[in-house]
């Protein structure tokens, strides 16, 4: 992929393309990424959605601190674009996993979310990413959207919206933008934790990969494009693997 997913033959919604290039961006400025080989054959796709093209595009890179960095460009004919995004961090770093998505159709986006979502079995992040995130201006929403019930695993600085207009598209793509430099600046100054702790990491990672794999929405666009035992395989092993002690 380049830049800014500029090889897809159709552009993408602008929400998307400018998230990507800010995402890239910050990963860019922030850390030191290698890529990453995603399992055979799926760094880029392409199915039938029910007589639409589905192309998926793959990013992927790790760094000291994220066993795996992943974004990706997904489009549906002319009728759908998401862009999907998690960092992993590897289970030895006592960090939270950063998660975004964004869903847009042809009546413009529906869904735009952003997190970091704890890992630690009281659910709660980290003293500096509280004090970090408590200090961000409060941004006005119009439309709050409800998260579906597996969305437990989110933290109180969820934000999930429909924006309603550009004013507030700009806003969701400053508060990302505000997550991740957060994220990048705490990570890279943390420090390992002993391997018995390690274990109650890999634990919480595996609980927000079991949570998301439940999310029937994104299940569904894949099955229609590649069948159920692809969705699955998609679902498992690229977007929410599950961490391994040893891999980590
Ligand atoms: N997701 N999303 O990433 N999903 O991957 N997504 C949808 O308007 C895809 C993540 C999240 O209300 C929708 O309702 C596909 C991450 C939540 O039940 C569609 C891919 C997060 C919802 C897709 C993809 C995340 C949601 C319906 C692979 C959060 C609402 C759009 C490229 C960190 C679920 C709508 C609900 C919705 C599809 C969240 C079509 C195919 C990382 C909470």
């Amino acid at each position: 992929m380049t830049n800014s997913a500029s090889d897809f033959n159709n552009q993408l919604h602008p929400l998307i393309e400018q998230l990507a290039g800010i995402i890239v961006k910050t990963w860019k400025e922030y850390l030191s990424l290698s890529p990453y080989e995603l399992p055979e054959g799926l760094g880029y796709v392409e199915g039938k959605l029910e007589g639409e093209k589905l192309t998926i595009q793959n990013r992927c890179y790790h760094t000291p601190q994220f066993r795996k960095m992943h974004l990706e460009l997904a489009k549906v004919g002319k009728s759908l674009d998401i862009l999907h995004c998690v960092m992993f961090p590897r289970a030895d770093y006592p960090l939270p996993m950063f998660g975004c998505d964004i869903v847009a159709g042809k009546a413009g986006i529906s869904a735009a979310i952003v997190d970091l979502s704890p890992t630690t079995p009281d659910k709660t992040l980290p003293v500096e990413y509280q004090r970090e995130l408590s200090q961000l201006t409060p941004l006005a929403f119009k439309d709050i959207r409800q998260l579906p019930p597996w969305g437990d695993i989110f933290s109180p600085y969820c934000l999930f919206i429909r924006p309603t207009n550009a004013q507030e598209e700009e806003s969701f793509l400053q508060r990302v933008q505000d997550f991740l430099t957060i994220h990048c600046r705490i990570a890279v100054k943390s420090t390992p934790v002993s391997s018995s702790e390690k274990l109650i990491y890999l634990e919480g990672q595996k609980n927000y990969c079991l949570q998301q794999q439940q999310n029937d929405k994104t299940r569904r666009v894949l099955e229609k494009a590649f069948g159920a035992e692809w969705a699955e395989k998609y679902m498992t092993n690229v977007l929410f693997d599950i961490p391994v002690a040893a891999n980590e």
